[in-house]
């Protein structure tokens, strides 16, 4: 039996395997990177016929990598092995360097066109060498020859035509770093997928190859920094015994290009230096930290600097002194600077006992210090005033402070968004604040452009996305958090690109090009992150989860040890209506905003309705666009985001059998969670908020399934991520 059975089964296998059905099981640890062979026959003969070899000379590490990648890209997705060598004998000649590294890229004699690929940028040219058809990957670093091979690798994976390349790119944000908000004991504060990568324990003798994989996917996506450690910092990962550790993260990374930051808690020179304080004044507390910076780098060369939160949620800070932000910032600034390094300072700081309203206290704080920071600080600000929220207009800080490199701080972890649980794409959210017009330069003064350095002529630039990474065998614990990784790279290198095109190529990577799969992933995920906002947060309501772990509704929120984390604070339902009045006659947050935005969002009537209740507090029979009364309306938002979690449910069951197994039974079930989770969400807020408006929810929506109380009593205990 068995010698009959086992080869008829080889055969079978290598049948399917031949027809490129998705045969095997996959749990998403690859990532967008799988390289399996291309499936469509013209693409694939077209491939094979202009990639014939390889010439990439150069030893460095990063090439090395470089060279590495397109052996075994070339391999999975040609199907065939590709030989290198180093003089183009035939047609298809693939040639890959620097003019340094490669004389053919020398003798083609690049020139202006290479100087504007800049440091990390890069050319990808078909053109012809000794009267044949070649493509040449160049650069003016190795850095850029990886990322241009990663890029070149993104077009046979997404089926594109090569025939005529002209590729000239660069990214137009310097820094493009993402904040692991990890913690040494491997929690990860707002984490979803699993524990912390960095295995602190094991360091520095032991490298984990999860190590070199989380950094080729970076390279892949052109991030460029890692902060290591959790912005509520631990002093300890400043000392010796970790330094060394940190260390051999560094080295790990460092082909790759990606550089190293930690976090600085303010108190350190306390805690682990022996000081009486950390005042920034002090002498002694100066000499401390660029005693401590020095040190750092004789274990980290290229160490990037510092991110702190101070004076924010109880960490210590400049204020603890009777100092200033930029007091505090320009201190550590001076530390790290003889050795290139720049300071991180987060603008996201409030504090209960002040009783203005939270949104505006960042920019109450921080607009009188623009023109007071050392060249060196960039100040890192929140896409949003309050905090991550499914959707915010964008922060009042940018385009306020035009003597500051102003830096953006996007949250890939979705703590807002449904968590580990709920499929929302995030493209659209972080492309809307992108494109918001600030006026402050006049009309056009986009975000991408305070942020990209062009509106206010600043060098350095900066973009951090909080990152959804963990030990969870496929990285982001949902597999579509994947694509808010990839996104947030794609976006930090060229903010130009479309939702829709990222979503495309993160598609075709993952699973497939054929477009009977591409064309309905492609519109959940569209769909996807403002069904979250209708079935969590529709019309400008904002901060109203669960205490603590905010997980799931908690509208009722309230009568906390600090007012500005409870629901009430934010959502001020009364019987007259709902909504925080943020104009003149309530906390005039608006003013904060230039002229002309001030006067649309200020009146009800200009006011985009996705604000609405972040700015007015409106009545309950007050008519929207729709027709319908403002509770009619929230109604049928509620209901709508779960009917939209409903429609990607079924899109998604339309592909079974087009998408393997082990994804598709993961996202399944995942997206099974999502409906309920949507599901509580509406019946648990319009029961709540139907105590404040006394009327009745359309008969023709779905009822709530329980009642208030029910809802009200359900506490979730061990919610990951605290
Ligand atoms: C909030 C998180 C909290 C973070 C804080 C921050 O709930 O865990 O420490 O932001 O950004 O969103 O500092």
């Amino acid at each position: 039996m068995i010698r009959k059975t086992t080869p008829t089964l080889i055969v079978l296998l290598m049948l399917l395997l031949g027809t490129g059905l998705p045969v095997q099981a996959e749990d998403g640890y690859r990532l967008w990177l799988r390289y399996d062979k291309v499936q469509d026959a013209s693409r694939l003969q077209q491939y094979r016929q202009q990639v014939t070899e390889v010439i990439l000379e150069g030893n460095s590490p990063t090439l090395a990598i470089a060279k590495r990648e397109l052996a075994q890209g070339l391999r999975g997705l040609l199907g065939q092995e590709v030989p290198f060598g180093q003089k183009a004998t035939k047609a298809g000649t693939l040639i890959a360097g620097t003019p340094a590294s490669s004389p053919l890229v020398a003798q083609l004699q690049l020139g202006d066109k290479l100087k504007a690929a800049g440091d990390e940028g890069y050319l990808i040219l078909t053109t012809q060498l000794n009267g044949r058809n070649s493509h040449v990957i160049a650069a003016n670093t190795d850095i850029g020859v990886l990322y241009g091979t990663f890029h070149f690798l993104r077009l046979l994976q997404s089926s594109q035509d090569i025939t005529k390349l002209a590729v000239s790119s660069a990214p137009k944000i310097q820094h493009r770093v993402l904040n692991h908000w990890d913690n040494l004991d491997r929690t990860v504060e707002r984490g979803y997928a699993g524990f912390s990568l960095w295995d602190w324990h094991r360091l520095p003798g032991y490298i984990d190859q999860r190590y070199l994989d989380y950094a080729r996917a970076n390279a892949s996506i052109g991030i460029n920094g890692t902060v290591l450690t959790n912005v509520n910092a631990n002093a300890l990962v400043l000392t010796k015994e970790y330094l060394v550790k940190v260390a051999a993260l560094a080295d790990a990374f460092r082909p790759y290009g990606i550089k190293v930051y930690l976090t600085a808690r303010f108190s350190a020179p306390i805690e682990i230096g022996g000081l009486k304080t950390a005042d920034p004044h002090e002498p002694t507390v100066q000499q401390w930290w660029k005693d401590k910076a020095a040190e750092i780098y004789s274990h980290v060369p290229d160490f990037g600097g510092f991110l702190v939160k101070a004076n924010s949620e109880g960490q210590p800070g400049p204020q603890n002194y009777g100092r200033n932000h930029a007091d505090g910032a320009n201190m550590l600034a001076d530390a790290v600077a003889p050795q290139g390094g720049i300071v991180m300072w987060r603008a996201f700081v409030y504090d209960d006992k002040e009783p203005d309203d939270r949104a505006k206290q960042a920019y109450t704080e921080f607009k009188p210090l623009d023109g007071t920071f050392r060249k060196n600080v960039m100040v890192q600000v929140k896409n949003g005033a309050i905090d991550f929220q499914p959707r915010e207009p964008f922060h009042p800080l940018f385009g306020a402070m035009p003597k500051t490199p102003i830096m953006m701080e996007f949250q890939i972890t979705q703590e807002y968004l449904g968590q580990g649980t709920n499929l929302a794409y995030l493209a659209p959210m972080f492309q809307e604040t992108l494109e918001a017009d600030t006026h402050a330069k006049g009309k056009g003064s986009t975000v991408a452009k305070v942020i990209d350095g062009t509106l206010d002529k600043h060098q350095l630039t900066g973009i951090a996305g909080v990152a959804n990474i963990g030990t969870d065998r496929n990285w982001t614990g949902h597999l579509f958090g994947q694509s808010n990784w990839y996104t947030f790279g794609r976006l930090a290198w060229n903010h130009q690109l479309s939702s829709e095109e990222i979503a495309a190529e993160w598609i075709k990577m993952t699973f497939t090009s054929n477009a009977n799969v591409v064309m309905p992933v492609q519109n959940m995920m569209m769909t996807s992150r403002e069904a979250v906002v209708n079935y969590m947060t529709p019309l400008g309501l904002h901060h109203i989860m669960g205490w603590s772990h905010h997980y799931g509704p908690g509208p009722w929120i309230k009568d906390k040890h600090r007012a500005d984390w409870t629901s009430v604070y934010y959502h001020r339902a009364d019987e007259q209506g709902i909504g925080f009045d943020r104009t003149k006659t309530g906390s005039n947050a608006l003013a904060q905003y230039a002229p002309p935005v001030q006067k649309q969002f200020g009146n009800i009537k200009t006011c985009p309705e996705e604000f609405l209740l972040w700015f007015h507090h409106v009545k309950w029979d007050h008519k929207l666009k729709s027709g319908r009364t403002l509770w009619n309306e929230l109604c049928y938002r509620y209901s709508e985001g779960v009917d939209q979690v409903r429609q990607m449910q079924s899109t998604w069951a339309s592909l079974e059998g087009k998408v393997d197994e082990e994804r598709f039974a993961h996202v399944q079930s995942l997206l099974k969670i999502q409906e309920q989770e949507a599901k509580w969400w509406r019946d648990a807020c319009l029961l709540y908020f139907q105590t404040f408006s006394k009327r009745p929810i359309p008969s023709d929506l779905e009822k709530p399934a329980e009642t208030l109380e029910y809802y009200m009593n359900l506490d979730p205990k061990f919610v990951p991520g605290i």
